[in-house]
């Protein structure tokens, strides 16, 4: 049996775009959030049309959650592209000087345009924007060296636009996560509920697993021996949906759906180390043969 296709638009994301779209005006800096794990599929499709010409930089959140290596071949990816990137942790704080200094760098133009029409210099304006818990209020608490805003580990916690302010120089402006109003590209889609970066109502547990378990091998595939000890899986790993209830059975009486959110739970919170689930188009191992 097929399960439904993966969707989340909830009432207070298709109102925080209209919003956001109107505030982008006033706005010097874009900061776009995207989840290190997975940075194409955390995207949102229709930034680049709404942001136009607007100065802005790419934070590559969740820094922490992939291996060095594979952060590295994505700031290449970006910096090729022309796009001024910054790897973050949002929860540790690291990366984010540099990513302030940017911003105010960024911002300094239009201090400089003032200046020159005679008025008086004002707090550079930033928002941070990108698909729910990515890890934006975190960043933006960590820019501010406070807890201004809340956030916490789980999809659609901030739920309207607020400003903050950072003394004089920085404006903050921290938005709801966007997500488009359908996700035709439904392995991308997965990858988003992998992460847990949609509601948990959006989507079956058992299928997620089974496809995180077959996108791990595929992008990972050294990662083969770190699922076999934590899982108790032979060699070699069965498809994703047999090895979730093979691990029921052995595990959970059976429960499927308990494996799993086992599974799930166990590489959101980082137990099975740090573990890119996207490569950059470039980077990934030549074929074999
Ligand atoms: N490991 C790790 N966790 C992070 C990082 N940044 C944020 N988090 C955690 O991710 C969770 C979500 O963070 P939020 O700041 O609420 O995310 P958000 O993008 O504002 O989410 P919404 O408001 O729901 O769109 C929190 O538990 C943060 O502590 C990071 O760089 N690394
Ligand atoms: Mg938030």
């Amino acid at each position: 049996m097929s399960s439904p296709p993966i969707q989340w638009y909830p009432g207070h994301v298709a109102k925080a775009i209209g919003q956001l779209r109107e505030q982008l005006r006033l706005v010097d800096v874009a900061i776009e959030v995207v989840d290190a794990r997975i940075p194409l599929a955390s995207r949102h499709p229709e930034l680049d049309k709404w942001l136009g010409e607007k100065p802005r930089l790419l934070a590559l959140n969740r820094a922490d959650s992939i291996a060095a290596r594979d952060l590295k071949a994505w700031q290449e990816h970006f910096s090729q592209q022309g796009i001024p990137v910054y790897p973050t942790n949002g929860q540790s704080g690291e990366g984010v000087p540099r990513l302030k200094q940017a911003i105010l760098q960024m911002g300094q133009a239009v201090n400089e345009r003032r200046q020159r029409r005679g008025m008086r210099p004002r707090a550079v304006r930033a928002v941070v924007v990108g698909f729910p818990n990515v890890g934006k209020s975190a960043l933006l608490n960590r820019l501010l060296g406070r807890r201004a805003v809340e956030s916490a580990a789980r999809p659609g916690v901030t739920r309207q636009l607020q400003w903050v302010r950072l003394g004089g120089e920085l404006d903050l402006l921290d938005s709801p996560g966007i997500l488009p109003p359908s996700l035709p590209d439904q392995r991308a889609a997965t990858l988003l509920a992998i992460c847990d970066d949609i509601g948990a109502a959006a989507y079956d547990p058992e299928r997620v697993a089974a496809y995180f378990v077959d996108q791990l091998l595929q992008v990972q595939p050294q990662a083969q021996a770190l699922l076999q000890q934590r899982y108790g899986w032979l060699d070699p790993i069965p498809p994703g949906s047999v090895a979730v209830q093979e691990l029921a059975q052995r595990r959970y009486q059976g429960d499927t759906e308990r494996a799993a959110r086992q599974i799930l739970n166990d590489y959101r919170k980082g137990w099975l180390g740090p573990l890119a689930l996207q490569l950059p188009p470039t980077s990934s191992p030549p074929a074999r043969g």
